[in-house]
Order: structure tokens, then C-alpha cells, then sequence
């Protein structure tokens, strides 16, 4: 078993220095760094192994295909999906979840559907089911927020009903770090005979997901927020559903047999993959996913947990700092906070100059902050590599912040 020591060895970026400073990174929520073993993972690729794939018999093509189809191979397992069939890999959450909009949304939805989300979303779980249910003319509704920042599910045992085709939520909020109960949701929607989805962006990363256990029909998140590199993302689908809704992209690698005048789509996944794919991102993710397996969620969660409950403690002991969203227990490893009469921006900024990374700004949730009567917060985000002392910089700093500012 890894020390969390041996954890951060593993993240060269990590002895960056900021500003004359240590880096402290706590935008993870954002997208997290890479620990050396997937640099080198990708790296090997481009020196040994490039080719694209599916399309030679040469030994590269061969070598390249086999490792990519190995990585959907992993994921699979990673997330306990039936097989590589039900593992789509797409750029990001956001390609993942307007898939599902166009493919799913725009074939399965007629007048007079709803469609329901949280109002917790991300634009990402949002902004492309508004524009497909007033295509079609299907409505758009939404389970509330409770006054302490979780999931009201009496809302949601209201709002879901039999004239529900779809639910779409988000696992794991990123402005508020709450932890939504999607196994129970689930439940609620197939007992209503509506597809499922949940946006694990935020999830995936920081905890085991089964999506049999979840009762999901349909699992989106992206590689770069769970150590992996960017732009590979992945859709997890039951593979029933996919044989039976319309590819998304059309072209290249997604078709058996193209006459000039139709075409037969290919099997799955690679329906639902047009193009020349992320070859070296598909193989980094799987170096990310056995790396986060090898430390084991259980670690994970430990290091995680005793930093979000250190972290609101200590910024509880503020008296001029505001904690937005749940307890401690309720969320994950995201503290996002206001400080008296400074903008999160400012405090941003200050932060950076003591090598403090955060967020601040409506994190791709403006809907969210209008509720909570704001237009931004100061968000910081934890992961593996995170220690104690990250948090009391971030303190030190806060509290400097503020007698500067008074
Ligand atoms: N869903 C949630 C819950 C997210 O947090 C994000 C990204 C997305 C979807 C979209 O992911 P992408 O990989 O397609 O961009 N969230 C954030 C964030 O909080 N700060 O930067 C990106």
C-alpha cells in the first residue's frame, strides 16, 4: 500500500512553486493533476505504439487498436458494466450527456414528456435538455433544493411521474459539494418506466461506482478530473438501450456497411464513436483508473473526508467566512465559501499569490447561485494528494485576506 507521501512523489507537478511559494492545488473539482505513471503511459504511446486504429493490419494498427479496446475493457470493470459494449469513450461529461440529448432526447421525447433535472445542475446536465425539450416540445422540470443544500426527495416523489421519460442528475454537485442520493432516484424513475441518468463528473473520481448498485441507466464523467488526461471522457450505457437509440456523430469507424444511399452502423461501442479517437487518452484513463485502484477508494475516501471535515471546521471558526451547501456529511471533498464584503474573485487572486489554487466564479452553475442570492463563490477542492497543511495555507491565507481588506 502507497503512504500518502509516495502518493505525492507520484505527482511531479506538485513541486511547481507559485508566486516563491509551494503550490497548494485545490482546484481539483476543477481537473486534477497526473501522477507520473500516466504521463508515462501516454508518453510510451507516442513513442512506441502510434497508429490509428480499427483501420491497418500492421503491427502498430494492431498494437494501438488492442490497447484502446483494453481500455474500455478496464473501465468497464472499474465502473462493474457488463463489457466493453456498454462503454462509450467521448471527450468529456459534457459530450457525454449531449449525446444522450440528441440520441436519446431528440428520438425518445414527444409533445407533452417531461424531462427532469435537479437544481443543482451544471450547465453541462442542463443546458442541452432545455434545447432538446423545446425542440420536440416536452418540458423541462425540476426536483428542489432542501434549505440545508441537499436533495429534497419529497420534490423529487412529486415531480416524477408517468408522463417522465428521462431523469438526469448530478451525482455529486460541484458548486456544493453535496452528495445526491441517485440509487434512490432511480428507484423513483423505474417505477415510473423513465430512462435514468446520472452526471458522475464529480463523483467518479473520488468514490466506487457501480452502476448495477446505482440502478442508472446511463453514467457520464470525464477522464480529466480522476488523474487522467484531458479530453477523454466516457458514457456508460445498458447495452439493450444502446442497440436501440440513433447514433450522435455520423462518419468514419461508427458504420458496418455504407452504400451511397444508407448506411448500417457498426457495433457497439463503436456506434457511437465517430472518427479518430483519443487513442493515447483512452490509454492514459486506464493508467488513471488502476492508479486510483491501486491507492483503493477506501484511502481515498479517509484522506478526502478528514480534509472537507478539517476544512469546515477550521473555516467555520471565521466568523466572516459563509460555508454555502451541507455538513460535512452530506458532501464530498468541495468547500465552496464567501467572505464578508470581499468578491471571491479578489480572494482568489490573493490566494494565488500564496500559491493557493482555487476556483471562484459561478462554476458552470448560475442557475444554483442565483438561488443561493449570489453570483459567485470561492470554491476549494480536495483530492488524494491533499494533506493537512494545504489547508491550514489556505487559512493562513484567508485570514491575511481579510485583515488586509479591513
Ligand atoms: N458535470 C459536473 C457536475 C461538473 O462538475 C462538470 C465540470 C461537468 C459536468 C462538465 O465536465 P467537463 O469535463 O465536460 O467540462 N465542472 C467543472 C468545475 O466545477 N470547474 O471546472 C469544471
Amino acid at each position: 500500500m502507497k503512504t500518502q507521501q509516495e502518493i505525492i512523489n507520484d505527482f511531479p507537478i506538485l513541486k511547481v512553486s507559485v508566486n516563491g511559494k509551494r503550490l497548494v492545488y485545490l482546484d481539483n473539482a476543477a481537473t486534477t493533476q497526473k501522477p507520473k505513471q500516466v504521463i508515462d503511459a501516454i508518453s510510451n504511446y507516442y513513442l512506441e505504439m502510434n497508429a490509428n486504429v480499427h483501420r491497418g493490419v500492421h503491427y502498430l494498427s494492431e498494437l494501438a487498436s488492442e490497447e484502446y479496446e483494453e481500455a474500455h475493457r478496464r473501465v468497464a470493470k472499474f465502473i462493474n458494466a457488463n463489457g466493453m459494449e456498454e462503454i462509450i469513450f467521448t471527450r468529456n461529461t459534457t459530450e457525454s450527456l449531449n449525446l444522450l440529448a440528441y440520441s436519446l432526447g431528440l428520438n425518445e421525447l414527444k409533445k407533452g414528456d417531461k424531462v427532469v433535472v435537479t437544481r443543482f445542475e451544471h450547465h453541462s446536465n442542463l443546458v442541452p435538455w432545455q434545447q432538446i425539450t423545446r425542440k420536440v416540445g416536452a418540458k423541462l422540470e425540476f426536483i428542489e433544493i432542501t434549505d440545508d443544500g441537499r436533495l429534497d426527495m419529497e420534490s423529487a416523489e412529486k415531480i416524477i411521474d408517468d408522463n417522465t421519460k428521462i431523469v438526469s442528475i448530478v451525482h455529486m454537485s460541484n458548486a456544493l459539494g453535496t452528495i445526491l442520493p441517485v440509487k434512490e432516484v432511480s428507484k423513483l424513475a423505474k417505477e415510473h418506466g423513465a430512462y435514468m441518468i446520472a452526471d458522475g463528473a464529480q463523483s467518479a473520481p473520488h468514490m466506487k461506482i457501480d452502476v448495477k448498485d446505482l440502478g442508472v441507466d446511463f453514467f457520464a464523467f470525464s477522464g480529466h478530473k480522476m488523474l487522467a488526461p484531458m479530453g477523454i471522457g466516457v458514457l456508460f450505457g445498458k447495452q439493450e438501450i444502446l442497440e436501440n437509440i440513433q447514433p450522435f456523430l455520423y462518419g468514419g469507424d461508427m458504420i458496418k456497411l455504407v452504400t451511397y444511399d444508407e448506411a448500417q452502423w457498426n457495433h457497439l461501442p463503436w456506434k457511437f464513436e465517430a472518427g479518430t479517437p483519443n487513442v493515447s487518452g483512452g490509454i492514459g484513463l486506464k493508467v488513471a483508473v488502476d492508479y486510483l485502484e491501486q491507492v483503493g477508494f477506501d484511502t481515498i475516501h479517509k484522506i478526502e473526508s478528514d480534509l472537507t471535515n478539517y476544512a469546515y471546521e477550521k473555516l467555520s471558526e471565521l466568523p466572516y467566512i459563509k460555508i454555502y451547501g451541507p455538513e460535512p456529511k452530506y458532501r464530498g471533498a468541495v468547500i465552496s465559501f464567501a467572505m464578508e464584503g470581499i468578491h471571491p474573485h479578489d480572494i482568489a487572486t490573493l490566494l494565488d499569490e500564496d500559491g493557493v489554487a482555487v476556483r471562484a466564479g459561478h462554476h458552470c452553475a448560475q442557475p444554483l447561485m442565483k438561488l443561493l442570492n449570489t453570483d459567485a463563490t470561492t470554491r476549494a477542492s480536495f483530492y488524494l494528494y491533499n494533506t493537512r497543511e494545504d489547508v491550514d495555507i489556505l487559512i493562513e491565507s484567508l485570514q491575511k485576506i481579510y485583515k488586509l481588506f479591513s
